[in-house]
């Protein structure tokens, strides 16, 4: 297995939502200690997996509906060759746990309608193909046998289902017979089945596909009262109202339903304070299967991407595409593996962890815990290790760092005892003359009370691309 492949960087504008409705800060426990996740995008999309007619569909995967401008009528056919024989929820649930990930947000419905669950209202279910297995179902069960929290994404936006408005330019159906307060009905009725208890207990409901002008910041809050009164503990995305502004998800400063904000395929170039967020982002450039997405983002940059986003406070979505026989691709099980290696040394300093105190640091990144007694752990994640000097010691400078340093001690390397002494300026932390890590070393330094950095905290920082990660373009999802 090689972890170290291409790679990515992603920085952007920062996603937020403000709902303090209910005990807001004690659902969101749970989330601010998971930080890692996988997104799965899985449908009848998986069938085509980006080709239509023959030919590739650029970018297309969950999109290839809109992006093929495929009729509905065509397009909903696909469910008669929905037999995905190889699923096996035991295994998706193994993956994402060996990779780290605390929990899954699986696709209930995407915006083609279909739904992975055996649902009373409509047969344009699982039920009704040839596979007939309620895989919500079965991944419900193996999520409670692994421990892995379940969360559904469930998109508000439908291009087949006969209530939806607006209708794609090139549907041939008449749109007077549709009636989106009808089509509300029809998406309650369907959320209630899933947050009831069949499938346990779900922990986020995700929201998607609410820019359309049909969906309005009324019919959010609406929605979000409705599920609260199902369930007042469940944790709602911005995505249920018109809070977000653009791919970066934010409107920090309006009153929007939602817990969270949820920034797509970027990572914000700071936290901030009292929002809490998520990065969603593909391994690849799409989030349904694509045969020929070969685009693939290295262990590494996904390693480091983890970093910057528990830097800013935030929780890592990663997804999966798995492929329309139910498996998830190889390529991505390659590198979920390569990520859980590091979790597994250096997961510490992620899961719980709270946002950096620091403006900047010249090599890495950084996390903070707070210890019993009043004390803090920094963990430091060190992408570019410094150079040894000629008569062969090494240090990590920590430029800004006011507090006292009681400890230091390298994840991973119990063999080396490093060491902190006061410099001018910060501390210096004695390190190995070679990184113990390639993808990211993790230093945690123990410091009295609280963090005291000279820096002000949570300003732009510069992008985690080092200069043998080979540039690649952002991907894109979506309408072209
Ligand atoms: O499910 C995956 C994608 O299929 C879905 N979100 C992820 C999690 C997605 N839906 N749409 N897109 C991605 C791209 C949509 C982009 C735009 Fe827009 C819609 C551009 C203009 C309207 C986003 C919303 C940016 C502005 C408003």
């Amino acid at each position: 297995m090689s972890c170290a492949l291409a790679a990515l960087s992603l920085t952007g504008g920062a996603a937020a939502a403000r709902d303090h409705a209910g005990d807001h800060d004690r659902r969101m426990g749970w989330f601010r200690d998971a930080r890692f996740g996988m997104f799965i995008h899985w449908g009848l999309y998986a069938i085509p997996g980006g080709r239509w007619d023959g030919t590739d569909v650029p970018g297309a995967g969950e999109w290839i509906l809109n992006s093929a401008k495929i009729d509905p009528a065509k397009y909903t056919t696909l469910q008669q060759q929905f037999n995905p024989v190889e699923f096996n929820a035991d295994e998706w649930v193994r993956i994402a746990k060996a990779a780290g990930q605390r929990y899954i947000v699986i696709t209930s419905k995407h915006h083609d309608g279909f739904c992975l669950w055996n649902s009373a209202a409509t047969e344009f279910d699982v039920a009704g193909s040839p596979f007939k297995r309620d895989i919500l179902k079965e991944l419900a069960s193996a999520c409670e046998r692994g421990g892995i929290t379940l969360c559904f994404y469930h998109s508000i936006m439908d291009w087949t289902h006969p209530d939806y408005l607006p209708r794609r330019a090139w549907d041939p159906r008449n749109p007077d017979d549709a009636d989106l307060d009808r089509y509300v009905g029809y998406m309650k009725s369907q959320l209630r089945e899933l947050i009831s208890g069949r499938y346990g207990k779900i922990v986020i409901l995700w929201f998607d596909g609410e820019w359309e002008d049909s969906w309005t910041h009324e019919r959010g809050m609406d929605l979000a009262r409705f599920v609260r009164g199902i369930d007042p503990d469940i944790i709602i995305n911005n995505r249920v109202d018109k809070g977000r502004s653009g791919m970066a998800g934010l409107d920090g400063a309006g009153e929007w339903a939602g817990d969270y904000g949820t920034p797509e395929q970027e990572i914000p170039s700071t936290g901030l304070a009292g929002l809490d967020l998520e990065t969603c982002m593909t391994m690849n450039g799409t989030w349904g299967f694509s045969s020929a997405d070969e685009n693939w983002k290295s262990a590494r940059q996904l390693v480091r991407d983890l970093c910057d986003i528990a830097s800013k406070g935030g929780n890592f979505l990663l997804n999966v595409g798995p492929q329309s026989d139910g498996r998830i691709p190889a390529a991505s099980i390659e590198r979920l593996a390569c990520i859980g290696v590091w979790m597994e040394t250096n997961g510490e300093s992620i899961y719980g962890t709270s946002a950096s105190p620091f403006r900047q640091l010249p090599w890495g990144r950084c996390t903070q815990k707070p210890l019993p007694g009043g004390a803090t752990r920094l963990y430091f994640h060190v992408f570019d290790w410094p150079s040894a000097t000629a008569n062969g010691t090494n240090s990590l400078s920590i430029p800004g760092l006011e507090s006292a340093v009681t400890s230091a001690r390298l994840l991973g390397a119990t063999a080396f005892e490093a060491t902190a002494r006061r410099v001018d300026g910060g501390w210096s932390i004695a390190i190995p003359v070679a990184a113990p890590d390639t993808i990211a070393s993790v230093i945690a330094v123990d410091i009295e009370g609280s963090s005291k950095v000279t820096q002000l905290a949570q300003e732009p920082q510069p992008k985690t691309s080092t200069p043998t990660d080979s540039p690649v373009s952002t991907p894109t999802s979506g309408p072209p």
